[in-house]
């Protein structure tokens, strides 16, 4: 098995595919292109996988995506042990990178073929739609070679394969049902409208911007883009345990007002919500009444 059929065969992942990391290059500014290089010289290809997160139309306050455990752990548990034999077995250099990267993970997703990029700037999976999470391998394992290595993974479940093609409609209900007007031409975010990007912000807020958050429903993150749209209605539920199990779908003051940094992330131990510390939360919260 080459390393695609290895990743295509890991639990909890939909797609998998490879592209070239001087193609990437082409979507990627010069500072970030020099960081990842300091992460693997001679970097050669992207792995890219995705995984579904979706789990249903939970009710509360933060965003779907932060309900579960915390995909960067999540995807680099799964990843690593398939980069580490990478290494092992070609002696090439090889990184997971999830999220936190230097890589502009959506062009990534879609130059690997594993999806396409909607309006809304995110990439769409066939069979989970958009409530999809990138992760990506970076190595110096060129992209010709898929040398049939890896061949001592165990735990494969293979997903389904019959899946229908999803492509954005450019119906642009995603841009008209934003409520900071935040989503641009070809799916270029402007932050200081986005809701999204406003909940996490540590960043004091102007009166605008509050009175954004005050007709959101959400404290943390935001799904508006992903939820209106007609790709995502009748989408898979995630089978990924770390996503729809143990889920946190809400939070309330008395959950985080008196704890310390260090007791709020003890009590929340791998969760994505938890990276800007209680700040940005309880001023969310405390906004709302
Ligand atoms: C910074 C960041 C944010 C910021 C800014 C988002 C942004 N798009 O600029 C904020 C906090 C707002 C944010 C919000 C969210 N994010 Co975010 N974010 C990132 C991060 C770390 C970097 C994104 C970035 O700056 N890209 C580079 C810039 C330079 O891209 P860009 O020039 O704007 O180009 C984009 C578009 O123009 C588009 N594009 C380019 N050419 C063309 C042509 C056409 C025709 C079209 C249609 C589009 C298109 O493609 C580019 C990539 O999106 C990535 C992880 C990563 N390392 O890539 C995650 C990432 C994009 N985020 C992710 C998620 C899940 C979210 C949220 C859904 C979370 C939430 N529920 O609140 C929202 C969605 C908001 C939205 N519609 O984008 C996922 C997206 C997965 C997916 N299915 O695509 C990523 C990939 C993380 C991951 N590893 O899974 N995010």
């Amino acid at each position: 098995m080459n390393i695609l059929d290895i990743l295509y065969a890991q639990h909890g992942i939909s797609s998998v595919g490879v592209c070239e990391f001087d193609t990437l290059k082409n979507y990627m500014s010069k500072s970030a292109i020099e960081k990842a290089y300091n992460y693997c010289e001679n970097a050669h290809s992207v792995y890219v996988a995705l995984f579904p997160y979706f789990n249903g139309y939970q009710k509360g306050n933060l965003s779907i995506y932060a309900m579960g455990k915390d995909y960067h752990t999540v995807i680099y548990d799964i990843l690593t042990p398939i980069s580490e034999q990478i290494e092992r077995k070609t002696n090439e250099k090889s990184i997971v990178l999830v999220d936190n990267s230097p890589l502009n993970e959506v062009q990534a997703a879609r130059l690997a073929g594993v999806g396409k990029i909607g309006e809304n700037g995110l990439i769409f999976d066939k069979t989970y739609g958009s409530f999809v999470f990138i992760g990506t391998i970076l190595t110096s394992l060129p992209f010709e070679q898929m040398p049939a290595i890896l061949s001592d993974n165990t735990h494969i479940i293979p997903p389904s394969k019959d899946s229908k093609i999803i492509d954005c409609l450019h119906c642009n209900l995603c841009k008209k049902h934003c409520l900071g007007h935040a989503i641009g031409k070809n799916g270029k975010i402007n932050c200081e409208n986005c809701i999204s990007d406003l909940t996490q912000s540590k960043k004091d807020l102007t009166k605008e911007q509050s009175d954004l958050l005050l007709k959101h429903n959400l404290i943390w993150g935001c799904d508006t883009c992903q939820l209106v749209c007609p790709q995502n209605k009748n989408i898979l539920l995630t089978e990924n345990q770390s996503f729809n199990q143990n889920l946190i779908t809400s939070l309330s003051l008395e959950d985080i007002e008196n704890l310390t940094r260090k007791q709020f992330n003890e009590k929340y131990k791998d969760r994505a919500f938890t990276w800007r510390g209680t700040k940005p939360l309880i001023r969310n919260l405390t906004l709302k009444g």
